[in-house]
């Protein structure tokens, strides 16, 4: 038994030395390097991370385009050029779609002007209470793709 076990060892050394040659096959350097020690920020409490630029550069999008929250996180819009808004009012467009339960939000009121826009440098900001996904929409520009989305993690 310990014999031929033995020899199959061998063997299968063996054939690994013959097949692999003496070349050592490139790659030593890509070994060594596990993530430095950066395991996630979770950062304290309230973030200033979770901002959305709104149509940077005068590009008709949310940037980002999605974005993830937890809940209890509030959510900064920049207006960073004019004729914009945010809503997240599920009967004003159709692309709004918000969590069963969730409240709607937006730069106007509920029932508001849909097309009612704010300056650049404005800021918005809405504090999510309700996980899921929330898919919102500059008014003026939904059907030019401009559409953002905010997934709030539990
Ligand atoms: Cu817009």
């Amino acid at each position: 038994m310990l014999k031929s076990t033995g020899a199959a060892v061998a063997a299968t050394m063996l054939a690994g030395c013959s097949s692999g040659g003496d070349g050592d096959d490139g790659g030593d350097s890509e070994s060594e390097e596990t993530t430095a020690g950066d395991d996630g920020g979770d950062d304290s409490g309230s973030s200033g991370e979770n901002t959305v630029a709104v149509s940077p550069d005068g590009d008709l999008n949310f940037k980002p385009e999605e974005l993830t929250v937890s809940v209890g996180d509030t959510v900064t819009w920049d207006f960073q050029a004019p004729s914009h808004n945010v809503s997240a009012w599920p009967d004003m467009q159709d692309k709004i779609s918000i969590p069963d339960g969730a409240e709607g939000f937006g730069t106007m009121e509920k029932g508001g002007e849909a097309f009612a826009t704010v300056d650049e440098g404005t800021t918005f900001e809405h504090t999510f209470e309700t996980a899921g996904e929330y898919t919102y929409v500059c008014t003026p520009h939904a059907a030019s793709g401009m559409v953002g989305t905010i997934v709030v993690e539990e």
